[in-house]
């Protein structure tokens, strides 16, 4: 046993002035400088590391509380996370936001000058990698024992340049200047393998037993980012997997005298955790792709079960203290993975094995849209995880007994429920190994729950209807509201005090005021005032100026044929052909933002195009402020967090059944802009939440998109009858828009007119009419004032933390564990 003054822990003080003290210390002691000369970087970064210690701090207090109290844990396994900047966010939730803005002020240095410096964390698409991070924040908020597992990757999302109208990708070298946030654990390493082959041991009595050799060999070495809570002192964490080569790999041909051929190799292992696949919502059928997910899951399932054994439990108890969540068949090999540990490494028997990976996985969807379903050819996964594909071929044996003596003789059933499908040449569908392997599997909003049990996963929901429930996603209010949106903080404050902070429903309290005159005039002036700051990052950006007194109409997501941003465009086009024509049209302004995956030929052009209008559109002086169309650039979270809460409207389009949830949709509501959108994902419940006098809903349903696809649509019939929509797609077509080569948009005008597989001239009168009802009532500043004021006092549904409780109870079976002020210090 170590003495006391071993295992204390220091606890550092969070005031101001021992703050300061810990700051200046950090700008000589870690970042090597005088504080005479230091820059503005090395502030941020000396400021970074005063907040990491006090992080690490309390880190270990939730730890040892966390052992203490036997607590069962929860692990999210994702391949993305979205983290977006973690400077204000960790000084935040840690407290000490105020207190540092005036030790930095005292030490001669502003703040918000720092905070822009820091790059994003981009190690995400979109809504799925934004969530895991938003579930993380929450876990810690809540005092739940939580933990992340994902990549580190060197490179993140890709930057978005545009030459001048199409998308340019520049790499994202997001640690180039180091990371202050994370804890390099070189003693946290863990052999990943590849390749090889299998041999059979077979035993006279028992089971036949297993073994993978030779193969290659990589490290998976771990980066901890701890995650504070809000209001509380528990700090969760967050562990990404980065590769390293491993010892053996550099004698192979060191010994043989390759020197170069050796550093090639080394070089060539560790590209595993160099890049982000920059693609949302599609499947990669790439070898690279199944090692970054094979990778990651297997270092976190051999940290887990460590762990396990090291707090003393028997692998028995691992469902009763291990929860682990699969975000998207990602990460869906763990389940084969963890049979593998369980059986060839600890030995345990097949049926105990799965009986316990079982009960411990839990897999959320994120769409039904086949090309994101991912499929690997079963050859290629048996080339480079021979041992998987064996246990998988086990798994779906077992599974497809089961199914045989519940349906005896019912082939078609047996081949639809196969782990294997047959029909394409052989490939494992890792959505039904996820499936079979998890004791619950869950949707992200009502509507997309619903639609999985009647269509992707119909004979599963068959098999076993309990095993499907929904879990409505939600974002967290710390970033998409305090953080984002001071001005209507400080105003909620004002009314309604902070306890929505904490509990999100509270926000309720506004309802009666809606029609305060005050309250309304208070509401409209924090909506302009972050109008003005949002146009004044995009005349930074692209040099724009907008008026901030015509409504803000944001369509910001990725670029996606199904989101329907040509929705958008074609109304933006009527719009300045009516204006040219002399018609009296309500004012706005039009934004887009959002960045199309680099091998996703269509939805590039859709960026070209919006930014060809945007040009001509922006300086037609016939137009002036009547219309203005700006395409963001490189929107990426920090840029999420100015522009949303400038927004008067919020554009969700998408064609009805295809979009999951979406996130976006909550976090605009949540900062008073008004819904534009379809019967899709998520917005079913916002209009449910927010009332039809708060949303303008249009378009077909989900069972319309499918009647209407039975039927063969008919683009050109319904263009023949409406001339303003007509004449829209007749100017993109003609070149109006692309003086330099009118040939240019030929093809998006037959797409449209041929083929409109999202239908978005069936739907465009629809859509205009809502775009008008939005006109209408945005003309009467009371009767809008109103409709956004009770918007945001209905949208207490939509908290992450919300979200998170229906895991806690309906999946993972775990309950909070605050970290007690009393327990600042003492023995472990
Ligand atoms: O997940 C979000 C939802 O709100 C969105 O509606 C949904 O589109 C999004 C493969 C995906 N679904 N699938 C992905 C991302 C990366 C990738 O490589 C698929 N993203 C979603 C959160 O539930």
């Amino acid at each position: 046993m170590a003495a006391p003054e071993v295992t204390h822990l220091p606890n550092l003080p969070n005031d101001v002035e021992g703050l300061r003290q810990s700051i200046r210390d950090a700008v000589v002691r870690v970042v090597g400088e005088d504080p005479r000369q230091a820059t503005e970087r090395d502030w941020m970064e000396a400021l970074a590391f005063a907040i990491r210690e006090r992080m690490v701090e309390r880190r270990l207090l939730t730890r040892r509380q966390f052992a203490d109290e036997d607590v069962k844990r929860v692990y999210y396994l994702s391949m993305e996370y979205l983290i977006g900047r973690m400077l204000e966010a960790n000084l935040r939730n840690m407290g000490i936001l105020e207190p540092a803005r005036q030790a930095m002020a005292d030490l001669g240095v502003n703040l918000d000058t720092i905070l822009d410096l820091e790059d994003d964390a981009a190690l995400g698409n979109g809504g799925l990698g934004r969530l895991a991070a938003c579930i993380l924040e929450s876990l810690a908020t809540q005092g739940y024992p939580g933990y992340g597992y994902g990549i580190r990757y060197e490179f993140g999302m890709f930057r978005q340049e545009f030459e001048p109208y199409h998308q340019v990708e520049h790499p994202d070298n997001w640690l180039r200047y180091g990371n202050p946030w994370e804890f390099p654990r070189s003693d946290r390493k863990y052999p990943i393998h590849f390749y090889g082959h299998v041999v059979e041991h077979h035993h006279p009595r028992g089971e036949t037993r297993y073994t993978w050799e030779n193969g290659e060999e990589v490290l998976a070495m771990a980066y901890d980012y701890p995650t504070a809570g809000y209001g509380r002192r528990n700090v969760n964490n967050l562990r990404l997997w980065a590769a390293k080569a491993t010892r053996d790999f550099d004698l192979r041909y060191f010994n043989e005298g390759d020197y170069i051929r050796a550093v090639a190799d080394k070089a060539e292992s560790e590209t595993i955790s160099m890049v982000l696949y920059p693609n949302d919502a599609t499947a990669i059928g790439k070898e690279l792709r199944l090692k970054q997910e094979y990778f990651f899951v297997s270092a976190s399932l051999q940290d887990i079960l460590d762990r396990h054994l090291a707090l003393g439990y028997n692998l028995d108890a691992l469902p009763d203290k291990v929860a682990i969540q699969l975000n998207d068949t990602h990460p869906a090999i763990a389940v084969a993975e963890l049979m593998r540990l369980l059986v060839d490494c600890h030995e345990l028997s097949w049926d105990r094995a799965w009986d316990l990976a079982r009960r411990t996985f839990a897999y959320t969807n994120h769409t039904l849209m086949p090309e994101a379903l991912e499929t690997w050819p079963v050859e290629l996964m048996e080339r480079v995880l021979p041992r998987h594909m064996g246990i998988i071929y086990q798994i779906n044996h077992d599974f497809l007994e089961q199914v045989r003596h519940r349906y005896p003789g019912d082939n078609d059933r047996l081949a639809r429920l196969s782990i294997i499908d047959e029909q394409n040449g052989r490939r494992v569908r890792m959505a039904h190994l996820a499936v079979v392997g998890s004791h619950r599997v869950n949707g992200v909003a009502a509507l997309h729950t619903q639609l999985l049990q009647e269509t992707l996963f119909e004979d599963f929901y068959n098999l076993w209807p309990e095993r499907f429930v929904n879990v409505t996603n939600g974002v967290t209010p710390r970033l998409w509201m305090i953080q984002a949106n001071p001005a209507l903080t400080e105003l909620l404050g004002q009314r309604i005090g902070n306890d929505w902070q904490y509990d999100l429903d509270r926000l309720r309290a506004l309802e009666p005021y809606a029609h305060d005159a005050d309250l309304q005039k208070a509401f409209l002036d924090v909506k302009r005032a972050n109008k003005v700051r949002l146009a004044n990052l995009v005349r930074e950006r692209t040099g724009v100026e907008l008026n901030p007194d015509v409504m803000f109409d944001v369509q910001i997501k990725r670029i996606h044929e199904y989101k329907r941003q040509l929705l958008k465009l074609l109304h933006v086009v009527d719009l300045y052909r009516r204006i040219r024509a002399g018609e009296d049209v309500a004012p706005r302004v039009v934004l887009f933002g959002g960045k199309a995956a680099p091998g996703y030929a269509r939805a590039k052009g859709i960026i070209q195009v919006i930014n060809e209008v945007a040009d001509i559109v922006n300086h037609d002086p016939a137009v002036g402020d009547r219309l203005k169309c700006v395409f963001f650039p490189n929107y990426e979270v920090s840029s999420a967090s100015i522009i949303i809460p400038a927004a008067d409207v919020s554009e969700q389009i998408s064609t009805a059944g295809f979009e999951a949830s979406g996130t976006g949709n909550m976090k605009l509501a949540l900062n008073g802009a008004l819904t534009i959108g379809t019967l899709d994902g998520a917005n079913i419940e916002i209009r449910d939440a927010v009332g039809e006098e708060s949303i303008f809903i249009f378009g077909m349903t989900a069972d319309e998109v499918v009647e209407h696809r039975r039927n063969g649509p008919n683009p050109e019939a319904i263009l023949a009858q409406q001339p303003n929509l007509a004449a829209a797609v007749e100017m993109i077509e003609s070149g109006f828009f692309t003086c330099d080569d009118p040939g240019t948009h030929g093809d998006l005008g037959r797409y449209l007119r041929h083929e409109d597989p999202f239908f978005v001239i069936a739907d465009y009168a629809a859509y205009t009419e809502a775009c008008e009802r939005a006109d209408t009532l945005y003309a009467d500043r009371t009767a809008w004032a109103e409709a956004a004021i009770l918007n945001v006092a209905r949208m207490g549904y939509f908290s992450i933390d919300r979200t998170v409780r229906d895991y806690a109870n309906q999946i993972w079976d775990i309950i909070p564990e605050p970290v007690a002020p009393s327990r600042t210090n003492g023995a472990a």
